[in-house]
């Protein structure tokens, strides 16, 4: 027991809150920066003791580590979901465990919403919206009015983050008759399944002059990809990208990539925060979106030193 709880604001008690956090992996310049913002928040200086997990992108491994952290008798489990379904059961034995649940990042969907206490992270949707209204502004811009071929590098199959800008990207654009999808599929956020995938819709395709990918990392490996076909990202075919990582604004600097959208990672200050909050009693929101903008090339060196992550 330490005697040098010296800070008024310690209260009397400087037990430490234990919290279980099932992360999704480490796929991505996003992600990475994601655990460390939560490693840092959730800090023994800070008042927890963290018990991180990583998933390794799959469902069945966070349904192990939430299980654990029950068996563990954590106070707090922090979960980011890899996709939105298959939580009501696990969920239900934290429930009835009494140990509160929040939600960081993608979403989850459960018929019960007692199920969590509160969820923070990104609207998927309107940065899929946000894409689709830069890039019809560009081409117009340009004064393009031809045709434009696209395709799309989704993320993880059925993750919040991956449904929302598909949707919000796909919503938008059909509203424009000089767009057209001409393939989408899983690069599953990672840049070796994006340049693949890129790879194999070149072989496809000879007529790509847009190339959506659903996250920075991705994007990296749809340049490379176009780059090995002889082709000029950037110029020839515009990359639009989501995240805005700092590699995105030194690709985007270097002419490669067009625009970014922004998702904040940051999310560690966030849930210290709630899970203090859910401790004490205190009401917590329980839905809380951050706020994000879009990053195009021309401002993006301007941007670069401004950057956290
Ligand atoms: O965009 C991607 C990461 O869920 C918002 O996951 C997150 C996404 C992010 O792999 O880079």
């Amino acid at each position: 027991e330490s005697a040098q709880s010296t800070s008024a604001n310690d209260s009397g008690s400087n037990k430490l809150i234990t919290i279980g956090f099932s992360q999704v992996g480490a796929e991505s310049d996003w992600r990475v920066a994601n655990t460390a913002s939560m490693k840092s928040a959730l800090s023994e200086k800070n008042g927890f003791k963290l018990i991180f997990a990583d998933a390794q992108q799959k469902q069945e491994n966070q349904i192990k580590a939430v299980r654990d952290f029950i068996s563990q008798d954590v106070d707090v489990i922090a979960i980011a979901p890899v996709t939105e379904t298959g939580w009501e059961t696990v969920l239900g034995e934290a429930k009835d465990a009494d140990i509160p649940v929040i939600i960081v990042d993608r979403m989850i969907k459960v018929s019960d919403d007692s199920l969590f206490s509160c969820w923070v992270g990104s609207d998927f949707q309107k940065e899929g919206v946000n894409a689709a209204e830069w890039l019809v502004n560009y081409m117009k811009e340009k004064g393009k009015t031809d045709k434009q071929n696209v395709v799309v590098l989704q993320g993880t199959i059925g993750s919040s983050a991956e449904i929302g800008r598909t949707k919000g990207f796909g919503d938008t654009i059909k509203k424009y008759d000089n767009f057209n999808i001409l393939a989408q599929q899983t690069g599953e956020f990672t840049q070796a399944k994006g340049q693949e995938v890129m790879e194999s819709f070149l072989k496809q395709y000879n007529d790509i002059d847009v190339v959506i990918a659903q996250n920075d990392n991705m994007a990296f490996g749809a340049i490379d990809a176009l780059k090995a076909a002889g082709k000029a990202p950037g110029k020839d075919v515009t990359i639009v990208s989501f995240d805005a990582v700092k590699a995105a604004f030194k690709s985007m600097i270097a002419g490669d990539m067009n625009v970014s959208v922004e998702c904040n990672p940051l999310h560690g200050p966030r849930v210290a925060e709630l899970a203090k909050k859910l401790m004490n009693d205190e009401k917590v929101e329980k839905i809380q979106y951050v706020d994000e903008k879009v990053y195009p090339a021309e401002i993006a060196e301007k941007e670069l030193p401004n950057r956290q992550y």
